[in-house]
């Protein structure tokens, strides 16, 4: 009689007090993405997708990660978890046709693969640059931990990501505010072609956890049974513990990076070995060898799944393209807003700008419970302008946060406030940190909205500008950078009456503003400020002066410079035009003017090449040549970094060009 030889288990198993129910839905849940996977590399054999991301031999991690998971509460995965998008139960039809471009995908076909984010089923997807994603999730934890909410949020890196800077700066953050997130690390070997070996120089990635003074566990990532219960066991006790774990997977790459791409660089015998340890065989054969699953349960499990399959491509293959529409794409950069207008009291205290600032922030604090404010030193230092002097004892610690020396980290933090429900202003303490938080900004709150209709409701503000005798790098006036951005709005106030209403406005808008505050008028400029809380229209100039002869356009500083050349030289009869908002551009205020004086000056403190004023001007060539009578003369800082030295700084600043740029103009 011929006996029945046990299947080869690479694991040791420990089923500790799982049903076999239990056992056998985790079996499914690692089966489903692994057919899929099967499925779309023959569909990429046959040409009809384009590109694919194999995650073959790392559903354990995913599948085991996500059934530990409350399905309220966020994961964020990246491009080799399909185990969480399907073990969230996401109708298959919609997955396919998500990669497949189509509407009832995701992005309505504006961002690939796996780059999008669905609050329906609370996940928050990936985008390209692989880090930001683990200070988002930062930020998702602190709104839970702010609300006392029971939940873990789970966010996976690759290895290879581990080496950015988001991922040391989103664990420290996370260990310093002790937020409940699991930091997920799957280390399967290869960053594209490169090892592990020319990738870091440690043993484990889970041993950085030390230095960040955080708990952290080596996890067998191909047993799907250590996988979910040891996560399981954390989750359950981050959530009434708060903190953060790391949470290190061993598992390995069983394919290309991506499909076309090829595996020549691995030793073979490396891939024999792990292709002993897969997930699914490994884990079938415990299954047969219990007699919880038998050969007939998985083949109608799996033909389950692959007519599953088969209903949901036909359904994303029979939808139609999707017909593009300039309007709506157009629309859909911003999350839709109604403006609300508060109009300002009677009474008026006069104040500077940098009191307005404060008084305007400080009402908001008072009228958005939600409103969290984040930024080097604010708390009981007050930030170093002082503006949210006092903050701490009016609203709190929680609310009023220090953060660590981390801009990435926290542009992303409050973009996780925003998809969990928060309002976040972030100060930076001067605008030029702002290329230390550069990714996130114009990568992540800027695309958000239009790639998968999440609005980033940020305001980040940025104290900048020259006259400060303060050299290349805290002297900048970057406005150009985010302006050209599509998906962020720039505001950018030259008088404390503006700087209220319009800081009230931002933070009302759910759309991310980039508040341009110039430290050179913060103590100078004083006015008659109302009292309460009001606000302005983002996207309004204002005009300052009326005349014939001429249209100044400018913002910020060149404002005051302006007043101050048109006081000096009362002849001249012009239009000044203060624009306040340089993103949405007030174009209808702009050609009104210009088509009233013919000539057309436009100032700015920022240097000329690229511009706001550049583009200004070529708008103005195209919408009103006919109606000029001179070139359009811009008067721009010079093309140099900004110098220290008084007279160095003067020099460059295109205050000293103006008065008589504006002349040889009305010469002409
Ligand atoms: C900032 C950035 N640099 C480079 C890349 C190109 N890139 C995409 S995935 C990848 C490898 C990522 O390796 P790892 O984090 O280990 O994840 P894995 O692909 O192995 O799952 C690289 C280099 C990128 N997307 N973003």
């Amino acid at each position: 009689m011929a006996t029945k030889t046990a299947p080869k288990v690479h694991f040791d198993y420990d089923r500790s007090t799982l049903t076999d129910e239990m056992l056998l839905q985790l079996y499914k849940a690692m089966l489903t993405p692994r057919l899929i996977e099967e499925k779309m590399l023959i569909l990429l054999r046959q040409g009809k997708i384009s590109k694919w991301f194999a995650g073959i031999g790392q559903e354990a991690i995913s599948v085991g990660v996500t059934t530990a998971m409350r399905s309220e509460e966020y994961i964020l995965p990246m491009h080799r978890n399909l185990g969480v998008f399907t073990t969230r139960e996401i109708p298959l039809y919609r997955l396919f046709a998500q990669w497949q471009g189509k509407a009832s995908g995701f992005t309505k076909g504006r961002d690939r693969s796996f780059h999008f984010g669905t609050q329906e089923y609370n996940i928050v997807g990936m985008i390209s640059h692989l880090g930001p994603q683990l200070g988002v999730a930062d930020g998702i934890a602190l709104a839970h931990k702010l609300r006392k909410e029971k939940a873990v949020t789970a966010v996976f890196t690759g290895e290879g990501g581990t080496s950015e800077g988001d991922f040391h700066e989103a664990l420290n953050v996370a260990s310093v505010w002790q937020l409940p997130v699991l930091f997920c690390i799957e280390n399967n070997g290869y960053g594209l072609s490169t090892p592990t070996s020319e990738q870091y120089n440690c043993e484990n990635l889970a041993d950085r956890a030390l230095g960040y003074g955080m708990e952290s566990h080596i996890i067998d990532g191909n047993n799907i049974l250590e996988v979910y219960t040891t996560v399981n066991a954390l989750a359950e006790d981050i959530r009434t513990n708060p903190r953060p774990v790391l949470l290190e997977f061993k598992t390995f790459r069983m394919r290309g990076h991506e499909e076309a791409s090829g595996t020549k660089y691995v030793p073979k015998e490396l891939m024999e070995a792990w292709a002993e340890k897969d997930p699914i065989e490994n884990y079938k054969n415990y299954l047969l060898g219990l007699d919880v699953l038998t050969e007939e349960m998985h083949e109608e499990m799996a033909s389950q799944i692959k007519e599953a399959i088969n209903e949901n491509l036909d359904i994303a293959y029979n939808e139609e393209a999707i017909i593009p529409n300039l309007e709506t794409e157009l629309l859909d950069v911003y999350a839709p807003y109604t403006y609300q207008d508060t109009p300002p009291n009677e009474e008026t205290e006069e104040l500077r700008l940098i009191d307005a600032i404060s008084e305007g922030l400080k009402q908001s604090m008072e009228r958005y419970d939600d409103l969290v404010i984040m930024g080097q030193d604010i708390a009981e230092y007050g930030g170093v302008f002082k503006i949210t002097d006092g903050f701490v004892d009016a609203f709190g610690k929680e609310r009023v946060r220090n953060t660590p020396i981390c801009e990435s980290a926290i542009v992303e933090a409050a973009m996780g406030l925003a998809i969990n429900g928060k309002k976040a202003v972030m100060e930076m303490q001067f605008a030029d940190f702002a290329t230390s938080g550069f990714n996130p900004i114009v990568n992540y709150l800027a695309k958000s909205h239009y790639r998968w209709s999440q609005p980033a409701d940020v305001v980040v503000r940025m104290p900048c500008g020259a006259g400060v005798g303060a050299g290349p790098y805290h002297s900048q006036t970057n406005e150009a950078w985010f302006t050209h951005t599509p998906g962020l709005k720039v505001v950018y106030p030259a008088f404390p009456y503006d700087a209220k209403g319009l800081l009230a406005a931002a933070i009302e808008d759910p759309n991310p503003v980039l508040f341009f505050e110039h430290k050179a008028l913060y103590r100078r400029i004083r006015q008659e400020v109302p009292t309460a809380y009001y606000t302005l229209p983002i996207g309004k100039a204002v005009s300052l002066q009326e005349g014939n002869d001429v249209t100044i356009i400018t913002y910020g500083a060149g404002v005051h410079w302006a007043l101050e050349t048109l006081e000096k030289n009362t002849a001249i009869s012009a239009d000044l035009i203060d624009l306040r908002t340089l993103q949405p551009l007030d174009t209808e205020a702009i050609y009104a003017s210009v088509k009233k004086t013919g000539k057309v000056l436009l100032l700015t403190e920022d240097a000329g090449f690229g511009s706001v004023m550049s583009d200004i001007s070529a708008m103005i060539t195209e919408a009103c040549f006919e109606f000029l009578d001179a070139p359009i003369r811009r008067v721009t800082s010079i093309d140099t970094p900004i110098p220290f030295a008084e007279q160095l700084e003067e020099q460059y600043l295109s205050r000293t060009r103006l008065e008589e740029r504006l002349k040889e103009l009305l010469a002409y």
